[in-house]
């Protein structure tokens, strides 16, 4: 059988101690360099999307699919759905999709009352004039037409994809 445990040691000396430290400060001063490369780039990346100051950015990649698509594709780049709240930013996605594209507005949880997908009812809309007429089977999403007004659609039918990234 083995005895029973000797006394606890001496502490030891700060050698090691002292290596992690250089190491976490050589870490500390890369992690500084990389942000501030970062920040560089950000400011550059947005500057190439023609984004500016105080006002939301409207990108698409000119594909068209289903809304659910749209939706799940702006969320995966951390956006949403491009949504007009006023008719300059209806304009800015007229003039970025270049063909019907999606809004992200539905009529799907209650027929006739169209809300945002992030939440809340209609505070400006642009409907082209009788509309919407949730056509045939049933429309109940929002394309914004290559002249800006508005039609309700099938939510399965394809349509330009345009995300929108906060102001
Ligand atoms: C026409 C109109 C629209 C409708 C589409 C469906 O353009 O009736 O209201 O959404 O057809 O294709
Ligand atoms: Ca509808
Ligand atoms: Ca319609």
């Amino acid at each position: 059988m083995p005895g029973s445990p000797g006394p606890k040691g001496q502490k030891g000396d700060h050698g090691d101690n002292r290596a992690i430290e250089v190491k976490l400060a050589n870490m500390e001063a890369e992690i500084r360099i990389l942000k501030s490369k970062l920040e560089i780039t950000n400011k550059l990346h947005a500057f190439s999307m023609g984004k500016k100051s105080g006002k939301k950015l409207f990108v698409t990649n000119h594909e068209k699919m289903t809304f659910s698509k749209v939706k799940a594709l702006c969320t995966e780049l951390q956006g949403t759905v491009a949504i007009p709240r006023n008719a300059e930013e209806n304009k800015a996605i007229q003039e970025v999709a270049k063909g019907t594209a999606f809004l992200g507005i539905t009529d799907e949880v209650t027929e006739g009352q169209f809300m945002y997908v992030t939440g809340g009812r209609l505070t400006y809309s642009n409907w082209k004039k009788n509309e919407p007429n949730d056509y045939g089977s049933g429309e109940d999403c929002v394309t914004i037409l290559d002249n800006g007004l508005w039609n309700d659609g099938s939510c399965q039918s394809l349509h330009v994809a345009v995300c929108e990234f906060p102001a």
